[in-house]
């Protein structure tokens, strides 16, 4: 057994907190369920808590030019307890695609390959993933390390294509003739096999809901966009590793500017194969000082502060972690880097899980109470009412039912009212949602398109996606507005219906589409960027223009459903809310009706009503109580956070980052 890494703990905790958290939310959902005390648009907000909890992925990148032990480190970090090498890691180019692992407990192990060739058809990744057909599937014998490693040299499968096929796939371009790979004797170019390799493999990290990327050197990341522009800047954390024996090159420098850039996320730089510095000739600190040389040399290139780069041995952490040698993996000092992986990454990840929790809590908790308010409160007149009938006379009974049937004859005029309001409403949303609609947001890439077209040159490629984007903006920003309007227009019909027909509605927090534009920013960023690179020249080719325009269209239409996602649950919640008090008050009408019929037909019926309606009282306090209650272990799990784990690994000897550690356990 290999001493379990520290980065393997914290996730572990993590993942234990998530369905703690997921164990709490059940038990308040099914609460709320077995008492009926929410609507569907609440149990909606609930269903998509729990989706969140479920399935929340954490992904760390591994990027760098070719060779320099990507796949190693994560054979070394992920893989030694196979007691081998997984990943194809070898001198020269190894891995030829981008190898994505995670694990899907729907489906069996496998290795799943996506040929090159799909990218003549320009369908983007994203849409090209639930397309099984056009994946060829290995099952994986994940019992069998020897066969498991067999099965995954695929990943290193190349094939040779002409000149110009090589240029349709973007393997070729005459402009930068120093980028193309080599010919073989034939003329012929030797491409990657593979667009894209997924790996389901259930590894117990993995099973967490951990993704890790591996990507191929520099001209196979700038191949595909898609890993520029999504996969990339969606990863929680991004592992650049360099060689501690050649320092920051050419090439690793171009990698670092033009794939992670300043806003990139969460950025570790690995300086590997200190190994290589071991020198029969030099004293242990002689080498312990020229390490630390490196490390200071490449923090200043990188501009980064020196604790950010971390030298290590990943070849010596595999060797050490497969022979069980503790001593030997204390020295290849990959501890460090997953320590920080842990202490760094975890709590970030904690402290937006907490917040979606809180905030979740909070919403059905207003929910339950304002429900569960009303009917306490017309509890509470009905109560008044027929108390005030103590001794009172059948024809005094007879004159109270004229006066319920009078109120209900009166309250009933709100429909024609609430009538004109639902129609005025849900033009109003329309008008909303308009500009928010799949089919205006094709229009405008498919105007950005043509006016690329026209302009063989980059820089207008870039004006034209910036014009792009200020129109999008603007979109939410008017359905921004738009929606302030409705929340204005139902805010004074609200309080118009209360003090006409004793209505308790009540406005909740409207959507605020500032959040959506700062995603589309993001995108705007990490899309200029792209468009500014060389690589981007290949939009010339019309396959990479259509995965270009497919691609961005997927990744727009995202922030554009879940924007007009969330104005239509407001709007449906806002509705429901009128529903269900509308429903609530008839009921009541008619509950009032019959204790009053009741008590005239015989007056020990007063008291035996009356009863009824504190036990009924009582039975709601105490499901308030009790939703409370729930929802307060709720909040108490979320706050409480993975505690015990991360805090032992921030005080563990070695662990690097202290202060990245404080605010934890200040928490504890
Ligand atoms: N000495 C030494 N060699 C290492 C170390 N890590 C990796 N290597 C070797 O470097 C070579 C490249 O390692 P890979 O893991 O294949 O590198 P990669 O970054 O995945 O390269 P590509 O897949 O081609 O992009 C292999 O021969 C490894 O055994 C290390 O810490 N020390
Ligand atoms: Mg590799």
């Amino acid at each position: 057994m290999t001493p379990t890494p520290s980065f393997a703990t914290s996730l572990d905790a993590l993942s234990g907190w998530r369905s703690a958290l997921a164990q709490r939310l059940e038990d308040v959902a099914r609460f709320l369920g077995e008492h009926e005390l929410i609507d569907d648009s609440a149990s909606m907000q609930v269903g998509s808590l729990r989706e969140r909890l479920g399935n929340e992925k954490l992904v760390v990148a591994f990027v760098a030019e070719f060779s320099r032990g990507k796949s190693e480190l994560i054979n070394a970090i992920f893989f030694a307890d196979t007691g081998r090498r997984i990943l194809p890691a070898t001198p020269g180019r190894t891995t030829m695609c981008p190898v994505e692992l995670a694990w899907d407990a729907d489906e069996p192990s496998s290795l799943m390959l996506l040929p090159i060739e799909t990218r003549l058809d320009g369908l983007s990744l994203t849409e090209l993933r639930p397309q099984r057909r056009a994946w060829k599937i290995v099952p994986l014998q994940v019992r069998d390390p020897d066969q498991l490693a067999q099965s995954l040299l695929e990943v290193t499968r190349t094939s040779f294509v002409t000149k110009d096929q090589a240029r349709a796939l973007g393997f070729w371009d005459d402009a930068q003739p120093e980028d193309n790979p080599p010919l073989d004797d034939a003329g012929r170019v030797e491409v990657p096999a593979w667009r894209h390799a997924l790996i389901n493999y259930p590894h117990p990290l993995l099973k967490q809901g951990l993704v890790v990327l591996d990507t191929p050197g520099l001209n196979a990341i700038g191949a595909e966009p898609e890993l520029t522009l999504s996969l990339l800047p969606s990863a929680h954390a991004t592992v650049f590793i360099l060689g501690a024996d050649t320092g920051v090159t050419k090439s690793d420098m171009a990698i670092w500017r033009d794939h992670l850039g300043s806003h990139a996320p969460t950025r570790f730089v690995v300086l590997n194969k200190i190994d290589a510095l071991l020198d029969p000739l030099a004293t242990r600190e002689q080498v312990q000082a020229q390490i630390a040389g490196v490390r200071r040399e490449t923090a200043r290139t990188l501009d980064i502060p020196a604790e950010r780069v971390f030298p290590l041995s990943a070849r010596q952490a595999l060797a050490a972690r497969v022979m069980g040698d503790h001593e030997a993996l204390r020295d290849s000092h990959l501890p460090e880097l997953e320590s920080a992986l842990g202490t760094q990454l975890l709590p970030q990840r904690r402290q937006v899980l907490e917040d979606v929790v809180l905030e979740g809590a909070q919403q059905i908790e207003t929910h339950v109470s304002r429900r569960l308010g009303d009917t306490r409160r017309q509890l509470a007149e009905q109560m008044l009412e027929l108390r005030g009938l103590r001794g009172k006379s059948s024809s005094k009974l007879r004159l109270m039912i004229e006066r319920v049937d009078a109120e209900t004859a009166e309250f009933e005029q709100c429909t024609v009212r609430l009538q004109a309001l639902r129609v005025v409403h849900s033009r109003m949303l329309k008008d909303a949602l308009v500009g928010l609609s799949s089919d205006r947001l094709r229009e405008e890439v498919s105007e950005m398109q043509a006016v690329m077209n026209k302009s063989l040159l980059n820089l207008g490629a870039k004006k034209a996606f910036i014009v792009l984007c200020t129109k999008l903006r603007a979109l939410l920003s008017g359905a921004q507005h738009l929606n302030v309007e409705v929340r204005d227009m139902l805010g004074a019909s609200f309080a118009k219906l209360n003090a006409e027909f004793g209505f308790s509605l009540a406005l909740t927090k409207a959507p605020d589409m500032e959040r959506y534009m700062d995603e589309l920013s993001l995108i705007e960023r990490n899309y200029v960027q792209y468009l500014g690179l060389t690589q981007a020249l290949r939009l010339s080719q019309p396959k990479f223009m259509e995965q270009f325009r497919r691609m961005l269209v997927s990744k727009l239409r995202v922030v554009f459903e879940n924007a007009s996602g969330d104005l239509e649950i407001w709007n449906k919640s806002t509705s429901a809310q009128v529903d269900s008090q509308l429903r609530e008050r008839r009921r009541n009408f008619r509950r009032r009706r019959e204790s009053l019929e009741r008590v005239q037909t015989a007056a020990s019926e007063l008291e035996l009503r009356l009863g009824e309606i504190e036990t009924q009282d009582e039975r709601l306090q105490s499901l308030l109580g009790r939703t409370r209650h729930l929802l307060e272990a709720l909040r108490e799990q979320a706050c409480a956070g993975p505690m015990p784990e991360i805090a032992l690994i921030s005080l563990a000897p070695g662990a690097r980052d202290q202060e990245a550690a404080q605010p934890l356990r200040a928490q504890a």
